[in-house]
């Protein structure tokens, strides 16, 4: 994994999505050049079992058309059936060095919120860290409050060569101030999820990194 893939990390599942199609949204979000794909099914009306799976399939087809890493939230048996190209987990999930074990090479990511989760994050060796929320959120509802920029500020410090990806709340008006305070890259459900045009938003997130 390069830094470069966490630029656009676009995370989505079905119940991120309203009066659209959900792949249709994906293979937008492909088309205009999003980075890296999150496969994040969640929710009280999410797919459960062979539709989950069937849903999971389709949208990594995509994503490997589009030649974008494919990566797993939480569910570490759906990567392997599926060979995913990555997971990502939370502190709340399986133990990371458990992880580690089960996904060999894969991509790791692991959302982490204080420099202790940081360091043993990287003592596992995750890939990349997600930091976050960032900003107010309403995707995640069991979302720890935003703590702004301060603690991924902290985290650039401590590691300077460290893929960070910022999460949380991240839309076309502060992203720039996220990756001036040491994001690689920004990961985003509803600025793309509720855009009215994709294409142009994530142009105008991926210029961002022209300069
Ligand atoms: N983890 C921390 S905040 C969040 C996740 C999955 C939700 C991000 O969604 P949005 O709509 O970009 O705020
Ligand atoms: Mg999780």
């Amino acid at each position: 994994m390069k830094c470069r893939d966490l630029q656009l990390y676009f995370i989505m599942g079905t119940t991120n999505v309203k009066n659209r199609q959900p792949l249709e949204v994906l293979e937008a979000a492909l088309q205009a050049g999003i980075t890296m794909f999150q496969f994040r099914e969640k929710g009280l009306d999410a797919l459960s079992d062979e539709h989950y799976e069937h849903f999971a399939r389709q949208c990594q087809k995509l994503c490997q058309q589009y030649d974008v890493p494919f990566i797993v939230n939480d569910d570490i048996e759906l990567a392997l059936k599926l060979d995913a190209d990555g997971i990502h987990i939370g502190q709340d999930d399986l133990h990371i060095s458990l992880v580690r074990q089960k996904i060999g090479q894969k991509i790791l990511g692991v959302s982490v919120h204080s420099e202790a989760e940081l360091q043993v994050a990287l003592q596992y060796g995750a890939d990349y860290v997600g930091i976050g929320p960032i900003y107010a959120t309403t995707s995640k509802k069991d979302a720890k409050p935003p703590c702004g920029t301060e603690f991924l500020q902290q985290a650039r410090k401590l590691y300077p060569q460290l893929p960070i990806v910022a999460i949380g709340g991240i839309d076309l008006h502060n992203a720039y101030a996220v990756l001036q305070a040491g994001a690689n890259g920004v990961a985003v459900i509803s600025a793309i999820c509720e855009s009215m045009d994709i294409n142009k938003t994530v142009a105008i997130f991926k210029a961002l990194y022209a300069a």
